[in-house]
């Protein structure tokens, strides 16, 4: 995969570029990055990438000329035709779903702005996409940006070591994960729950994902919308209420 990012700020990027799973997946060739900043675009004496918004009021709007000059260098430097996104709160909510359906693009450019935003035109010509990390507005999009590479890295194919891969991620679909644990079996007088030592792999399986449902249950209830409950975990949900669990016992 390849992917282009527009920014005031390519320095920051070296916070995923330089460490971390992106920065492997830069190291072992399955993930391209190249930054162009609008600065280097404008061709004035003071390089000005801002200016006042028409029609008044506060801040400052970044110029539509050095943003579609560095869209459109990255937009050429790209293998094939990349899918434009504009990181903005106006923006499609980013979820798993969407990192799904963005990483089967060979080739993304990100565009990050800062001060009020970007000129409107440029997001009507230039962009294909908006997405938002969240309800709140920071003070550039880089951050959304980098929130979007690792999302997009971890499911790249080849980019997870063994140790994170995916395996339980897929058939615990709509679903947060449950409670995890390692050594040692008591820490500070808290013992590992007894079916995780067990060694009955069906027993442990059964656990988990009861420990998953509890916690979506209880947290993220209107997860099962979109994925439903199925009979067993009905029954499941039906003991929780009743103020049951006696199989999950501590930690779940
Ligand atoms: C994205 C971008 C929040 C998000 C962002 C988000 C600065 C967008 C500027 C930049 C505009 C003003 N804040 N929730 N901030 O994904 O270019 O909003």
């Amino acid at each position: 995969m390849w992917i282009g990012i527009v920014s005031l700020l390519p320095e920051m990027f070296c916070a995923v570029t330089e460490h971390g799973l992106v920065s492997r997946a830069v190291a072992a060739n399955r993930l391209q990055i190249d930054v162009a900043n609008p600065r280097d675009f404008a061709h004035d004496k003071h390089h000005t990438v801002d200016d006042a918004p028409y029609g008044g009021g506060p801040g400052q709007v970044m110029m539509a000329e050095p943003i579609a000059q560095a869209t459109e260098y990255l937009t050429n430097a790209a293998p094939s035709a990349p899918r434009r996104i504009y990181l903005t709160p106006e923006g499609r909510p980013l979820n798993q779903e969407v990192v799904e359906a963005l990483v089967s693009h060979d080739a993304l450019v990100l565009i990050a702005g800062h001060y009020e935003g970007i000129d409107e035109r440029v997001r009507a010509n230039l962009c294909d996409d908006e997405v938002s990390i969240g309800d709140y507005v920071l003070s550039g999009g880089e951050l959304p940006a980098m929130v979007l590479i690792d999302a997009l890295a971890r499911r790249i194919p080849g980019v997870l070591g063994n140790a994170e891969s995916l395996a339980c991620e897929s058939f615990t679909k709509g679903r947060l994960e449950g409670a995890h644990y390692t050594r040692p079996r008591i820490w500070r007088g808290e013992a590992v729950p007894d079916t995780l030592l067990s060694g009955d792999h069906k027993a442990v399986k059964s656990w988990r994902a009861r420990s998953a449902l509890k916690r979506t249950y209880e947290r993220r209830p209107e997860l099962f919308r979109a994925q439903p409950l199925e009979t067993h975990e009905i029954t499941f949900i039906d003991d929780l209420q009743r103020g049951g669990d006696h199989a999950q016992e501590q930690g779940s």
